[in-house]
């Protein structure tokens, strides 16, 4: 029998889910355009779709929300903030955004420059398009392992060290603004990164000079693992492994949604003087004045008391241990998920369960429309969809190593009973799994098209 620790905590607040008929679930995602970002969250019952601002909070957390100050200028909640991510992160500034990808896009604006390329282990979507839109490249280096979905790899997140090396070399340290690592890997199965890895990633960019900022959405899960998979740290505190993280980068995009298990809010960290004065300028532009950034002041006291409480032990045993029972019984079911199961979700490779649907038809499409229809699970395509895109000069199509579909966990929201109910749904599709046909994308557009997308059923 596969178990996890039971929840560390009781549940205080309850919140009313219904399920559609099968009729009525036909209907709503053919109206979406069968895209489920168009769904009405009122018409989904299990919904997956993503871990980010889909988190629980806690009682403490709604209780310092009602301490929130919202002067203008200095308000009490900025400096309670500041001293958790002082404790936490540990660089010497830092602004609040309304999200991650403010972060990124302040990031983005100041530093790169058409033609500029930005490493990373794997882009997500955000980043990816936030280097786009200013001109740039983003360019993916993971190791050989993250496209192989069968490797057990204990860090399958890393870096390719070498190909990062020589990348630099061909590149020129000019054309390369700032280098960047995400933990956990979220675009090939929430994997960790290593702390050796992140230890040379951090020399290569160092000796050439390219400042390091981490994509730090889910440190805490990629802590948990450190502490997990390497006999180095298994006696290390999650705290001093994470400050060991960040002494090694130049900075942070922070999505407080995840990690910090609040609603909404972001950051965006560095020790970087000027540039600090120059996101200031950029955060007074678009967001708001840098002691809120995009938040209120009381977003702000529940993303401190969040990071405290994603970093919580028996928390973290919890969560990651849900996540890897969820990834276990699928396997007992032969269905084929990225091994070994990911911190904040499964991915299903649904290229290799639908291998009859080509990528260009969108095999990750069909198994979430599957979903929907069958058991109105909603979960989200990270495939040719979410990824691919025409390369602007050659017109060539850039397609995505795996065609996977996310099975993502809201934090402290969803029992055993509701994971088994996904487990089922899934095992009724694959017992029928060759009668499931692909799609044709019908609209798109150029950035980001997942979210806007519409499909028809090929026939
Ligand atoms: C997710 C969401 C957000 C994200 C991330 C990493 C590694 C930055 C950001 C941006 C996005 C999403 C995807 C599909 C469906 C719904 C939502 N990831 N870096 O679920 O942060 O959203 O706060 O701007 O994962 O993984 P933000």
């Amino acid at each position: 029998m596969i178990s996890y620790p039971p929840e560390p905590f009781r549940i205080k607040t309850v919140e009313k889910i219904r399920l559609l008929s099968r009729s009525e679930r036909e209907a709503a995602i053919k109206e979406a355009g069968y895209n489920i970002f168009n769904l009405s969250s009122r018409d989904v019952y299990i919904d997956l779709l993503t871990d980010s601002g889909t988190g629980a909070m806690s009682d403490q957390q709604w209780a310092a929300l009602m301490q929130g100050d919202e002067a203008y200028a200095g308000a009490q909640s900025f400096y309670r903030l500041k001293e958790v991510i002082d404790q936490i992160f540990g660089f010497k500034y830092f602004v609040p955004t309304h999200q991650g990808r403010a972060a990124e896009n302040i990031l983005s604006a100041l530093l790169v420059r058409p033609g500029s390329s930005i490493p990373n282990n794997t882009h997500f979507d955000t980043t990816q398009a936030n280097v786009l839109a200013r001109g740039g490249n983003p360019v993916n280096l993971a190791i050989p392992e993250a496209g192989d979905p069968q490797s057990s790899h204990p860090f399958k997140g890393n870096m390719d060290v070498e190909k990062l090396e020589k990348f630099i070399q061909e590149t020129g340290t000019e054309n390369i603004p700032f280098g960047m690592i995400t933990i956990t890997n979220n675009a090939i199965g929430g994997q960790p990164v290593s702390m050796q890895n992140l230890h040379q990633v951090s020399e290569i960019y160092r000796k050439s000079r390219i400042p390091f900022f981490i994509d730090a959405c889910r440190y805490a899960e990629n802590a948990f693992f450190v502490r997990e998979r390497d006999p180095a740290f298994s006696d290390k505190s999650l705290l001093d492994i994470t400050r060991e993280v960040f002494s090694l980068a130049d900075g942070a995009t922070m999505s407080a949604k995840k990690d910090a298990i609040v609603n909404i809010g972001g950051f965006l960290t560095m020790n970087d003087e000027t540039l600090f004065q120059n996101a200031k300028n950029e955060l007074i532009l678009r967001e708001g004045f840098p002691t809120y950034g995009g938040l209120a002041g009381r977003d702000l006291d529940a993303i401190a008391v969040g990071l405290r409480e994603g970093l919580d032990e028996k928390y973290l045993a919890y969560r990651v241990g849900q996540t890897a029972y969820f990834g276990h019984r699928l396997q007992e079911l032969g269905i084929p998920i990225v091994k070994p199961p990911g911190g904040h979700a499964i991915y299903v490779d649904a290229g290799a369960m639908l291998s009859h649907i080509p990528a260009d038809s969108f095999p990750g499409q069909s198994l979430v429309i599957e979903l929907y229809l069958e058991g109105a699970v909603r979960a989200v395509e990270l495939g040719s969809v979410a990824f691919g895109r025409t390369d602007p000069d050659t017109g060539e199509k850039i397609l995505p190593a795996l065609e996977l579909v996310r099975l993502a966990v809201p934090r402290r929201v969803y029992t055993q009973a509701h994971i088994d109910y996904v487990v089922e749904t899934l095992a009724r599709i694959n017992e029928r799994k060759e009668s499931i046909r692909g799609y044709r994308m019908i609209y798109a557009p150029k950035l980001l098209r997942h979210f806007t997308a519409r499909f028809d059923p090929i026939r």
